[in-house]
């Protein structure tokens, strides 16, 4: 056929096929209806024409023969593996009798909503759950929600907003436009940009500056290709990045290095920060953290002396115990040095244009759902009486207190669980745990685009998703303003926003008000003046325009608070070192370090039989998450679950490269594959996180081999910190390598 007829979609990629929390703009190559072909948009401001390898192979995941297509019921037993075909209006009536059913019996509460991370997810199902009712909105075995939700929280409780390094990505002339500095340093602190694209921030925007002059400073336990290039890199050992941020403080406030103008005006309990990090000096955090007391004070000092200088940071953070409280400590650092909303500093970020497309606040949700339903909803949110920030801060509910929920009935049964892109056999810490707490359920929902160890498991009904080529949705994660434009179909695969758009209509119990999707689209674009058809034409996205969610200086200039008031969105309209709102919760209002619960310092003995630091999920470009194991192209370039280990602590353990072993500690065992590489910190060792092998059998016990192959399985529920975030155990806890016998996988 003619080139002519080929249809180029220009469009946004958010959820599905690249997974991802990136929002890259490409070309789709459509032809007779069919994905022909991907190629990066060179004209969107974001990526400026690159793409991942995950994008590129879109052709493989549309296409490829396992993709569910039609709605399941599943008609044996639980883990049978027997479904039949259904329609989309019988998978309707099924849920909307069951749900409804619960509700009378036991209350809306009784069903949790579960989704996993990033993707488009947190508006359709946002939108399902306050419509039918329900608070309890949850990453189920996401311990203390450890992904990016506790950072939030402790820049929302020291500044009133949130922040991110500024490589330009609010401005549309990016790296050209005058506005912009380039940092002269920027701390990568528990991040691997090229691989992740994490939190709404483009890895190679760090690259683009480095280019441009930046120098790094790397905190990272592996030599990974960032830190091959850094000016300074601290091989840290895991989880101990709250001694090294407290140690940092100490000598930028000691030695004068703060920003004496900015700390007098701006910020509000300073005296009481510098008498908290007396006791934290270089010192001190050298034998906790590994790295040489000479390194940290380097670092601190090339840090303060940068103007600008950027802070970026990865989930790690969020995993350490007590992760808000670390998260704290490293928010402090970028305050003492002015490098709050400054060209090349960390630069406050909201919403573009001040839509809401996936709410990150609760200001955002009272703006969507109203404020007497999210109050009235907020009051049953699980482990809301228990941990200030669940009650506070978001809207989240305790993945850990649901787990205890589901397993005890008590205080209420939990009845049902609607999961939509949560792959909970092999995302969640223990595994075995939620898969028994889950089976418990009498109705459990999945909204899928392939079947899963989760699907398999635990499923009553399968709903088959779209990918991100087939469907329309709208994105305004910071910036730009974007939209992603449905470009074909595939059999009867429909988007999360189409699909609880239309069951929302029959669960609500409030009067219902749009006809279409793109009508509650449309509603949500209004303040950005513009609507989903028009921003589809313009490329399917718009810069972000000046004003309260483009930078800088938003705080001379009384762009930040409700009041009009020049200064920060919190109490005291100053940046708070001495956190008001977190003494207000009965929380310490300032950071302090607590050591892992497991280790060489706090169980000496335990270390003797568990020599080696599970540091597990180092993202890998290949994969995200559990997902794309079956992708030819992806499968290829990691074939094998694989464990980081050190040529030293390889020999230690008479274990050789490519050599399959048992990662075993006392909660369980699995089977891995040893890359001896150099670089990564001795006694540590990094095993790529969620396996399966989707081309083994999915029915029970084997569920395509999560039990066997899937780290989590060593890794335990229930650490979560006491503010109710962070403390994921997926980068600390303790294992042994146990040699074995038969080499084959
Ligand atoms: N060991 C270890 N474990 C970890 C981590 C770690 O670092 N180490 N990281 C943790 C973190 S930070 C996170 S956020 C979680 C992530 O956990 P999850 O978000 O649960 O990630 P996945 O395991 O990929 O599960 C997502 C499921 O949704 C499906 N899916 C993908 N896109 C869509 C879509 O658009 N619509 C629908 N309906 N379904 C879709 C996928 O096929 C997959 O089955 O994992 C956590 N687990
Ligand atoms: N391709 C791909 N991209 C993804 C994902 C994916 O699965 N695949 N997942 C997405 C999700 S949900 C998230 S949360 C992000 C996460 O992405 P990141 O925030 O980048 O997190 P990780 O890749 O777990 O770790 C980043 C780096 O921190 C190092 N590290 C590990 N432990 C520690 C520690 O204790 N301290 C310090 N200082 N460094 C440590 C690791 O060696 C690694 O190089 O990525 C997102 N992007
Ligand atoms: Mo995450």
């Amino acid at each position: 056929m003619a080139k002519s007829e080929e249809k180029v979609v220009r469009t946004t990629v958010w959820s599905a096929g690249a997974g991802c929390h990136g929002g890259c703009g490409v070309k789709l190559y459509v032809k007779d209806g069919k994905l022909v072909r991907v190629e990066g948009d060179e004209n969107h401001p974001w990526n400026q024409g690159r793409n991942c390898p995950r994008v590129l192979a879109l052709t493989q995941y549309i296409n490829h023969p396992d993709r569910l297509r039609y709605p399941l019921k599943r008609v044996g037993e639980r883990g049978e593996g027997k479904w039949q075909r259904i329609t989309w209006d019988e998978a309707y009536d099924i849920i909307e009798k069951k749900l409804k059913d619960i509700r009378v019996e036991f209350g809306a509460e009784s069903v949790i909503f579960v989704q996993g991370t990033g993707r488009d997810i947190g508006g359709p199902i946002t939108l399902l759950m306050y419509s039918y009712g329900s608070p309890n909105w949850t990453q189920l075995g996401l311990v203390g929600h450890s992904c990016y939700t506790p950072r939030q929280a402790a820049m929302w409780t020291t500044h009133g907003d949130y922040c991110v390094a500024d490589c330009s990505q609010f401005l549309a002339k990016r790296y050209e436009d005058p506005e912009w500095k380039v940092p002269k340093c920027i701390i990568v602190w528990a991040q691997n940009p090229p691989s992740g694209d994490p939190d709404g921030f483009f890895g190679h925007w760090i690259v683009d500056c480095m280019k441009r002059g930046s120098e790094l400073i790397v905190i990272d336990p592996r030599v990974n290709w960032i830190a091959s290039r850094a000016k300074i890199h601290l091989q840290i050992r895991p989880s101990t990045d709250g001694a090294l941020a407290l140690a940092m403080a100490n000598v930028i406030i000691n030695e004068g290095l703060y920003d004496k103008e900015f700390v007098e005006n701006w910020t509000y309990g300073f005296e009481e920060l510098k008498q908290r990090v007396q006791q934290y000096t270089p010192e001190w955090a050298a034998p906790i953290t590994w790295i040489p007391k000479e390194k940290i004070i380097e670092a601190a000092r090339f840090y303060a002396a940068s103007k600008p200088a950027a802070i970026h940071w990865g989930i790690p953070i969020d995993s350490c115990p007590q992760g808000t409280v670390v998260s704290q400590a490293i928010t402090h650092l970028w305050c003492l040095t002015g490098n709050i909303d400054n060209p090349g500093g960390n630069v406050i970020a909201r919403a573009s244009h001040g839509v809401t497309s996936y709410p990150y606040t609760q200001d955002e949700m009272k703006k969507l759902y109203g404020e007497e339903v999210f109050k009235k909803l907020s009051e049953k949110r699980i482990g809301g009486d228990r941990y200030p920030m669940i009650k506070n801060f978001r809207a989240w509910a305790s993945e850990d207190v649901i787990l205890e929920q589901m397993e005890t009935g008590k205080p209420y049964p939990i009845k049902a669980a609607w999961i939509q892109t949560n792959n909970v056999l092999e995302s969640a810490a223990d595994p075995r745990r939620h898969y028994e707490a889950m089976k418990k359920l009498d109705f459990i929902v999945c909204v899928d685009l392939f079947h899963t160890p989760t699907t398999e498991a635990v499923a009553d009904i399968i709903l088959p998703a779209a990918t991100f080529a087939e469907k329309d949705s709208i994105r305004s994660w910071w910036s730009p303003l974007c939209c992603t434009v449905k470009a074909l179909e595939v059999d009867e695969c429909k988007s999360d926003w189409q699909m609880n758009f239309e069951l929302a209509q029959r669960l609500t119990t409030q009067p219902w008000k749009y006809k279409t999707l793109k009508d509650m689209f449309d509603e949500r674009l209004k303040v950005a003046n513009v609507t989903f058809d028009e921003l589809a034409a313009k490329g399917s996205w718009e810069a972000t325009p000046p004003g309260p969610s483009r930078p800088y200086y938003r705080w001379k200039r009384g762009l930040l608070r409700k009041d009009g008031k020049p200064g920060f969105n919190t109490t005291t309209g100053k940046v708070e070192f001495y956190a008001k709102l977190q003494e207000q919760w009965g929380l310490d209002p300032m950071p302090y370090y607590e050591e892992p619960e497991e280790g060489p310092i706090s169980t000496p003995e335990l270390w003797k039989e568990y020599p080696l630091i599970m540091n597990s999920g180092h993202r890998i470009q290949a994969f995200f998450h559990s997902e794309h194991r079956q992708i030819p192209w992806l499968r290829e370039l990691e074939p094998y679950p694989q464990f980081e280990i050190s040529p030293e602590t390889a020999k230690k353990y008479n274990v050789s490269d490519g050599e399959w072993v048992y990662l075993e500690n006392k909660r369980g065992r699995v089977k891995f594959k040893a890359r001896v590489i150099p670089g990564i910190l001795h006694d540590v060792i990094a095993p790529t996180h969620s396996w399966w092998l989707p081309e083994t059998e999915g029915k029970a016990p084997n569920f395509f081999g999560t039990f066997q192959y899937n780290v989590n399985n060593l890794v335990p529920a229930g650490t979560q910190g006491r503010s109710g975030w962070g403390g994921a155990g997926y980068k600390r806890f303790l294992c042994r390598i146990v040699k074995i016998k038969d080499q084959k996988e």
